[in-house]
């Protein structure tokens, strides 16, 4: 009861406590005024980050203040601190003065996974070439708070074939609630760059019909690339002409074979050509007529640049046995493909 209000007995207020609070003596009434309950003060809605599976501990401030009782004790459910689920709980805090006057307010807690996983990535790397493709293999996972272990995608795919060159990994991974993080590294591959390029000289001997002429290339072959380049092969071909014979520099292990036919012979090298190294081998010719002699190297460590891998030098030689004049033209004829 509040607002105007009969008393019993003579009008006084015997027998009565006097109120607490903003009351007034109104003679045979007395003034009661209305119940003033606790003003509460909760938070606005309130949004956290899930720290694990079960959500997160989730603390926040309540307070409640009476008007004749100042500040009172407020009781929430779920406590401040405690563990809040995934998704949205509402909270619930009450207050009452020393009347029993109580006053209820409500706020909402969503616990949520805003964050992405952390990506566990190799660092770039470096490997040497083993091939045209060579597989290279890496261990790249993620770990979610909330999830644990979540799958990575990566491209190209661990244990892949990597050409020669840098190439880029792209990774990324999801957690459950749909947050991505993606990541990169590189993986270089080293190679060799074998070049071929060839001169050529030429050899008069004896006069008139017992001339003969010998020409010798000289076929340099070098490695451009980061690696030693292993197996070097050089083939040499100048059909329909003969081949008298092939070496390499006293001291280079190798060797040079002839093919049966005479119109080709094939070097090998023994030994890795290191990175920057060069080798010489000579291949004589005789002929008294136009000769193409066609160098083409490879080797087993992977090439990413073939166009310098061959070499075309043409050779045209006159009728006359003067070497003078021989030279001369060798000077016109010399011209590199
Ligand atoms: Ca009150
Ligand atoms: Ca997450
Ligand atoms: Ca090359």
């Amino acid at each position: 009861m509040y607002g105007r209000q009969r008393l019993a007995g003579d009008g006084g207020q015997r027998g009565r406590a006097k109120p607490k609070g903003p009351a007034c003596d109104a003679g045979a009434f007395e003034y009661v005024p209305p119940p003033r309950p606790p003003v509460l003060s909760v938070p606005a809605a309130i949004t956290a980050e899930a720290t694990g599976p079960a959500g997160a501990v989730v603390t926040y401030a309540a307070t409640a203040n009476d008007d004749v009782d100042g500040a009172v004790p407020v009781t929430c459910s779920p406590a401040s601190g405690a563990t809040f689920p995934f998704g949205t709980t509402t909270v619930v805090c009450t207050a009452s003065d020393r009347d029993d006057n109580t006053s209820v307010a409500e706020f909402t807690v969503t616990v949520a996974d805003m964050t992405p996983p952390v990506l566990s990535l190799p660092a770039n790397m470096t490997v040497d070439g083993t091939g045209t493709l060579t597989p290279v293999s890496y261990v790249a996972s993620a770990t979610d708070v909330v999830d644990g272990a979540v799958p990575v995608s990566c491209t190209p795919a661990s244990g892949s074939g990597f050409s020669v060159g840098t190439t880029t990994g792209n990774c990324s991974a999801h957690d459950n609630s749909g947050n991505g993080r993606s990541g990169r590294f590189t993986v270089t591959v080293l190679g060799a760059d074998l070049a071929v390029s060839q001169a050529v000289a030429v050899t008069v001997t004896g006069k008139g019909n017992t001339t003969t002429r010998t020409l010798t290339f000289s076929i340099t072959v070098t490695n451009n690339g980061p690696l030693a380049a292993s197996g070097v092969t050089m083939h040499t071909s100048a059909a329909p002409y003969q081949y008298t014979g092939g070496t390499f520099p006293k001291g280079v292990a190798g060797s040079c074979t002839v093919a049966s036919s005479g119109t080709a012979i094939d070097c090998t090298l023994t030994n890795p050509l290191g990175s920057g190294a060069s080798v010489t081998a000579t291949v004589q010719v005789k002929t008294q007529n136009i000769v193409t002699n066609v160098a083409r190297v490879s080797a087993t460590t992977p090439d990413p640049e073939p166009g310098n891998n061959t070499s075309s030098l043409q050779k045209r030689l006159g009728r006359c046995n003067a070497p003078g004049l021989a030279f001369r033209r060798e000077l016109r004829g010399l011209r590199r493909a």
